[in-house]
């Protein structure tokens, strides 16, 4: 059995997510055989220095706590956690994914991302992509002293909320054609994303051919939601 969630946001501002999210891998997950995180799981990863923070201690430690029980975890970057690096994940034992990536299972195939790439009505938030993603800028962010970039992530973070406001919602999702052009180059499999916190599935046309996609929900203080791949099907579950 499979898991895939995204969206929790995780920061100590959002106690019930981080107590939700450590109920589910210290149970539910348990009988999985792979957890996979499509992004966005902390609200802002400044850096793997910052592990050792208390709150990011924390949840480091209890994902190697699941690995060691048994448990694969693999993650992918989102927008907001695209710092997270090989420290981070060597030290909470958790695979570190491309996106997007195909998961291939004996039964099935799956394209996975976080989702915020093909949205690229949002040329605003394209642009800023393009920056923080690059090498040269990332490695001069990481040489800041970390309450300097702490600041930045929440003045960003500030922004991002502000600028949303003046955005509609059909110009922060996918575009149609990019999708249909990002289906054709996986070979037609099953897309699982999220990112734009409008859980969904939607049947896709795409030369004659039906696909399927999955929009995972954002976790909130008092619900999440994980998708279940059983060998056969696909469903929600509801957590909280
Ligand atoms: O995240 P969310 O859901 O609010 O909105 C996203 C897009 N916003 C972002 C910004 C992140 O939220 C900020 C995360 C900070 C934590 C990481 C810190 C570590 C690296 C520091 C990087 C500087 O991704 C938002 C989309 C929305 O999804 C829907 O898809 O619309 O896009 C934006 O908000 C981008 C703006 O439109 C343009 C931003 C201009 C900011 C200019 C600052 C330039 C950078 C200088 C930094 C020193
Ligand atoms: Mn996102």
């Amino acid at each position: 059995m499979l898991l895939f969630i995204s969206d929790l946001h995780l920061s100590p501002r959002s106690p019930g997510a981080t107590r939700l999210f450590l109920e589910f891998l210290a149970g539910r997950a348990r009988q999985a055989d792979a957890l996979y995180i499509l992004g966005d799981f902390f609200d802002a990863w400044i850096g793997d220095d910052d592990g050792a923070e208390p709150f990011n201690a924390g949840i480091v430690a209890a994902l190697r706590a699941a690995g060691q029980a048994g448990l694969a975890i693999a993650l992918q970057h989102g927008n907001r956690d695209f710092l997270l690096g090989p420290d981070f994940a060597a030290a909470a034992g958790v695979k570190l994914l491309p996106d997007p990536y195909v998961l291939s299972t004996p039964e099935w195939q799956f394209v996975l991302a976080h989702g915020d790439a093909l949205c690229t009505d949002d040329a605003a938030y394209m642009a800023f992509r393009r920056q923080v993603r690059a090498p040269a800028w990332q490695a001069a962010f990481l040489a800041k002293p970390l309450p300097e970039r702490r600041a930045i992530a929440a003045h960003l973070r500030e922004q991002s909320e502000a600028g949303k406001q003046e955005k509609t919602p059909d110009l922060m999702d996918l575009n149609p054609g990019e999708t249909d052009d990002f289906l054709r180059r996986h070979g037609y499999a099953t897309f699982i994303h999220g990112h734009t916190h409008r859980p969904a599935t939607h049947d896709h046309l795409v030369d004659g051919i039906h696909v399927e996609r999955w929009v995972l929900a954002d976790w909130h203080e008092d619900r999440g939601e994980c998708l279940v791949w059983d060998g056969a099907r696909l469903s929600r579950e509801a957590l909280g």
